[in-house]
């Protein structure tokens, strides 16, 4: 294993820059160019093994968990204001590799250091509690680490969901091996060349870059990991669950969603509109919350399809660093692959309003329309399967108890949203719907202090919050005698 230069195109395992022992490196792209932006090494197990080591080690000799809550706090602060200051290169690096607006990159950038901030002052409010037996004895729960966390995260925002899962596993205690996606492990890499300066001692924080059916599967079966967190398709997330069932390990799945968007007659109409399109289209709709099946009551629903596809005319495609572009190329040629067949698809399945195909503008770069379907009917493909792209499926509604129905016939349960200004009407369906987030007249703001995580098949476990730390602690119950003589 050679020991490069301080670059972010190695991986960062026990402090140290390490490349891998195989010969093999995996091509990063520019998506709104499909030029190579960098390569990184493809981790083998022996790589992988030796991060998991150097975690091991970090957590059960070293005095992670034992360092003050403070230290651990403090430390999260330098990390926020380090990304703080750096966020203009940050975002320029995330917007190349993803392909996303420059500005939306802005925001990732911000909200990442925000989530080290929120986790750097949570880490000094863990406590047990004192259990309520009987007067004889004192019985406590303690709040412990739960040990080394391996955390596998997606493509689509890269530095924010290493921020979602390093900061909460930091403060709690833990030590971490992440594993960025391939297509993306740009920021995770700048930041990680950051963590000595900032008090991250070695082998705290490992990432180790490859392939999710290698590195992944290899940090989700070693007997030497406590917790997996991860954030990527339902099917991966079944595979882990399956494989982690051998150790069992604790594990948290974030994964798709088809998340229905809801629009009663009696909403804000601008707002509806606006709401509708930002909801889909976001990041090129490679959000798993994104409000990709739009619900729309009977009675306003031509007009809303209408003025729907009016606003998504000026939606504008462009380079992802131009401030002016609002939709950037999707993140990979798979991913672009994947999206376009499902827009064949809906061709084939429902009414296009608007887009359905590639735009002619680009020679290069893995855009595509902003497509609206509409008619289309709840069991068709494009209103079941997650497609993760800027294709939106509308469908027509005809009262509450049917929007409920359709809202829940899914096997997902990540996200929805609910358009009235009826606050009873907009409260019964808040109740009634099977999801782990519901907006009422908003879509997607998403609040580090707010539990995020799905029902059903969108898994299982809460990051984000009080509850994305406990996500990361073990309770350990003790029992203390209070007589002299036990009886
Ligand atoms: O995801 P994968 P992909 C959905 C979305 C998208 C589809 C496919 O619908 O179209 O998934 O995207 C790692 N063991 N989401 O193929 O494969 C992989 O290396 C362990 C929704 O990119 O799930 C990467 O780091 N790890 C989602 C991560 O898992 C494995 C975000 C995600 O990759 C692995 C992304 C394995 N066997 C895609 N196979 C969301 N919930 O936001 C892959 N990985």
């Amino acid at each position: 294993m050679a020991v490069t230069q301080s670059t972010p195109e190695a991986m960062f395992i026990d402090g140290k820059w390490i490349e891998s022992s195989s010969a093999k490196r995996i091509p990063v792209y520019d998506p709104s160019t499909e030029e190579i932006l960098a390569e990184i090494p493809d981790a083998t197990n022996s790589e992988m093994d030796t991060a998991i080591a150097a975690a091991r080690r970090a957590f059960d000799l070293d005095g992670w968990p034992q360092t003050t809550a403070q230290e651990r706090g403090r430390i999260l602060f330098r990390i926020a204001e380090k990304l703080r200051a750096e966020a203009p290169q940050l975002a320029e690096l995330e917007c190349r590799n993803t392909g996303k607006p420059i500005v939306e990159a802005e925001y990732d950038i911000a909200d990442a250091a925000t989530c080290f901030e929120y986790y750097g002052g949570l880490a000094t409010k863990v406590s047990g509690t004192v259990n309520p037996v009987p007067d004889n004895a004192l019985s406590l729960s303690l709040k412990e680490p739960v040990g080394v966390a391996g955390q596998i995260i997606p493509w689509n925002y890269p530095l924010l969901m290493a921020a979602w899962k390093l900061a909460p596993a930091l403060a709690a205690g833990c030590t971490c091996v992440l594993k960025p996606a391939e297509q993306t492990p740009l920021t995770a890499l700048k930041l990680a060349g950051w963590l000595p300066e900032l008090g991250v001692p070695p082998g705290v924080v490992n990432i180790v870059t490859g392939f999710g059916e290698t590195a992944g599967a290899r940090i989700v079966e070693s007997p030497r990991v406590d917790k997996i967190a991860f954030t990527g398709s339902a099917a991966v997330g079944k595979l882990i669950m399956k494989s982690a069932a051998d150790t069992l390990k604790r594990v948290t799945l974030e994964l798709g969603g088809k998340s229905p968007n809801i629009f009663f007659a009696d909403a804000d109409f601008e707002a509806a509109i606006d709401g509708a399109l930002f909801g889909v289209f976001i990041n090129q709709g490679e959000v798993c919350s994104a409000g990709s099946r739009v619900l729309v009551e009977r009675s306003i629903y031509s007009k809303f399809v209408e003025a729907m596809t009016e606003k998504a005319r000026n939606i504008k495609l462009g380079a992802p660093l131009d401030r002016e572009t609002k939709m950037g190329p999707l993140v990979s040629r798979e991913q672009y692959e994947r999206v376009c067949k499902y827009q064949q698809l809906g061709r084939s399945e429902a009414k296009v309003a608007i887009g359905g195909g590639q735009p002619a503008a680009f020679k290069r770069g893995y855009y595509v329309e902003p497509t609206i379907f509409y008619d289309v009917d709840n069991s068709a493909r494009i209103a079941r399967e997650e497609i993760f792209g800027p294709v939106a499926t509308v469908i027509p509604f005809e009262d509450e108890q049917d929007a409920l129905r359709i809202a829940n016939d899914t096997p997902f349960g990540l996200a929805a949203a609910v358009w009235s200004r009826d606050i009873y009407k907009a409260l019964r369906m808040v109740k009634a719907i099977r999801a782990g987030i519901v907006w009422v007249n908003h879509m997607q703001p998403t609040y580090v202090e707010a539990p995020w995580g799905g029902y059903k098949q969108s898994g299982f476990g809460r990051e984000l919050g009080l509850h994305g730390i406990d996500e990361y602690l073990e309770t350990k119950q003790v029992h203390i005698n209070l007589n002299e003589q036990p009886i």
